[in-house]
């Protein structure tokens, strides 16, 4: 076995490599400075103790009447987004949808309401978890996978269309990558310079299946830039590489350097969906789920932070106090909110809903607005 540890970031990294060098060094915190790191660590520590109220919540009463894809152990991509992404960039998740959710900056008492199926709920109690938007803060979720990657594409086209100066970003899981749509969206997004984020959370498995049972290398960035996309791999459970890294290629994005994708080796420490153990399908080894469990995201960071003194035992008290009571509250809102009634569907028609979707359909159309020579001469020939 090698003596050194895992690089951070490698072209070589792949999930059967980490297994076999098996060690991991994070950045120490201070790289990025403490305040950031901090931050990274409690919106880490929120995002952990929420999934595991709901959690806990989902079958004593069962009133939760949605899936939920739980992402225990993925908590590192969707904190430093948070503290990269601004306001009116755009996240679109796949199913597995909280930590974008709350990367956004959306509110968690309408997550909550959400997934008890309530009007109240951000998508008004009709999408449940894994199809959950929240428009007043520029965040979508789509439960087929590639497909909200599909529509980040067009909203990318749209932000460069109308010299937006925001970017959209897509968060999908490795299995996005065994979709056709994943490579229309990446050939497409290189070709038009698109200002996209492409982020890849791979842990390893779509459902109970091996990437390697579904392709024939762990090699996504290398196959991804060919079509005109930059890509990076990081070891995805350090939350201040993921940190530099987002930063990093966001800026380059938001600088005109056109889209890049960014693949995180992560591990889901709950089962695929919902709170029921499913390693009865022995499709994960004790090994690796020790390893994943050892290097939780949340336990590198404070390990770190600890080592500088700024993360004590009262202060982890005073966080997780604060973050339980900020939860409390929102249980209670959910069960005691109306299911939505009988509806005017046609208020619920987004036809008319877009201005910014009406221009770029008008242009696509070849409507009166459209002048093919200034779109060739924002986007190039096309
Ligand atoms: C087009 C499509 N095919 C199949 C499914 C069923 N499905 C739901 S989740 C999932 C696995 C997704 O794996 P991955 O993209 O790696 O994300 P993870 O669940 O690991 O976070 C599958 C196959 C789907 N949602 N959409
Ligand atoms: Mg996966």
């Amino acid at each position: 076995m090698p003596n050194s540890p895992l690089p951070s970031i490698d072209n070589l990294l792949t999930h059967r490599r980490i297994q076999e060098i098996g060690r991991y060094q994070p950045q120490r915190p201070e790289t990025i400075g403490l305040d950031v790191s901090l931050a990274l660590y409690c919106q880490m520590k929120r995002l952990r103790m929420i999934e595991k109220a709901l959690f806990n919540e989902y079958h004593p009463a069962d009133e939760m009447r949605c899936p939920i894809h739980f992402c225990i152990g993925q908590e590192a991509i969707p904190a430093a987004l948070s503290q990269v992404v601004q306001s009116a960039d755009h996240i679109f998740s796949h199913h597995r949808s909280h930590g974008y959710f709350f990367a956004k900056g959306s509110p968690m008492r309408e997550l909550f309401a959400e997934i008890y199926g309530k009007a109240t709920g951000a998508s008004g109690g009709r999408a449940g978890s894994q199809d959950i938007s929240h428009i007043e803060t520029n965040f979508y979720s789509g439960a087929i996978l590639a497909g909200a990657l599909s529509i980040a594409v067009g909203t990318a086209f749209g932000f460069k269309h109308q010299n937006i100066p925001q970017i959209a970003i897509s968060g999908c899981g490795e299995g996005a990558t065994d979709e056709g749509a994943f490579w229309e969206a990446v050939n497409y997004a290189g070709r038009m310079k698109l200002p996209l984020l492409i982020v890849i959370e791979n842990n390893r498995y779509a459902t109970f299946s091996d990437q390697l049972k579904r392709q024939a290398n762990d090699n996504i960035c290398e196959r991804v830039r060919p079509f005109g996309m930059r890509a990076t791999k990081i070891f995805g459970n350090d939350a201040v590489l993921a940190w530099q890294t987002l930063s990093n290629e966001i800026a380059r994005i938001r600088n005109g350097d056109g889209p890049a994708l960014v693949e995180a080796y992560t591990f889901r420490l709950n089962s695929h969906v919902g709170p029921e153990d499913d390693s009865f399908n022995l499709y994960r080894g004790r090994e690796e789920m020790k390893f994943w469990e050892d290097n939780c995201p949340i336990a590198l960071l404070e390990a770190g932070l600890r080592d500088t003194g700024t993360v004590t035992d009262a202060v982890v008290q005073n966080i997780e106090a604060e973050i339980e009571a900020e939860i409390a509250g929102h249980f209670k809102f959910a069960k005691e909110s109306p299911f939505p009634r009988e509806t005017n569907w046609h208020a619920m028609n987004w036809e008319d809903a877009s201005p910014l979707a009406d221009k770029l359909l008008g242009s696509a159309e070849g409507g009166s607005n459209f002048d093919q020579n200034q779109a060739e001469a924002k986007l190039g020939p096309y």
